[in-house]
């Protein structure tokens, strides 16, 4: 924090865990009314970054939010709301407010903020929202999906599978990544030019897809679907 003019330049950046993104970094800017001291009443904007991928959270902090300082102007305490203005990846439709609370320590250099609340993820994106997945096998006799991996996030599953190949096929969800693993939907075997279809409700973790018909499956018809 730079303080000129009776104006407080705040620049922040820290390392996290956010509930809905995971591990994260916050990074803030932001200016305050130094002259109204103890109090010193600030906004600004910031950013919230999933280390894991492209979703970032992004913020405005929102009138009324201080920074109240000691007696000697050295440690100050943050209090303050947040309200979300969206953001990127899954967080693009993002909403809420969220409390911040935290302690600036001037003589340390030291910033510790935290953020708690609610965040809406927003239309098309919300947690147990339907998902389709298509797939094909052929047009050669192959014993192959048009694809080796697929990924969603939790909830409502189906898998498509579009047959183009002149040998019958099926596309099934089994409930781990092994050829063992118990079938959990299963769609009907379906000749050239026919559809089948798995639907499961679905959990974060890896899940196998396959082709039920004898032998396709340990010939190579198979993938590995991972929900997020
Ligand atoms: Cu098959």
């Amino acid at each position: 924090m730079k303080i000129t003019d009776d104006v407080a330049s705040i620049s922040a950046e820290g390392a996290g865990t956010a509930t809905l993104i995971g591990a994260s970094k916050v990074a803030g800017k932001g200016l305050g009314d130094a002259a109204k001291r103890p109090c010193v009443p600030f906004t600004g904007t910031g950013e919230i970054t999933a280390a894991s991928g492209p979703t970032t959270l992004r913020f405005t902090v929102a009138p009324g939010s201080t920074g109240c300082g000691d007696e000697e102007g050295m440690v100050f305490s943050i209090s303050g709301r947040a309200k979300i203005t969206g953001g990127t990846g899954s967080m693009a439709n993002a909403s809420g407010t969220l409390k911040l609370t935290g302690v600036y320590d001037r003589g340390a250099g030291t910033f510790s903020i935290k953020f708690s609340g609610q965040v809406t993820r927003g239309a098309g994106a919300a947690p147990g929202a339907a998902t389709t997945l298509t797939i094909t096998a052929g047009p050669t006799s192959k014993l192959a999906f048009s694809k080796k991996a697929l990924a969603a996030r939790a909830g409502k599953i189906t898998i498509v599978l579009k047959n183009r190949s002149s040998l019958p096929h099926n596309v099934a969800i089994r409930s781990g990544t092994s050829a063992k693993s118990r079938i959990i939907a299963k769609g009907r075997i379906v000749g050239k030019g026919g559809t089948s279809r798995a639907t499961a409700t679905l959990k974060k973790g890896k899940y196998r897809f396959a082709c039920t018909v004898p032998g396709h499956e340990a010939a190579g018809m198979w993938g590995i679907l991972t929900i997020r």
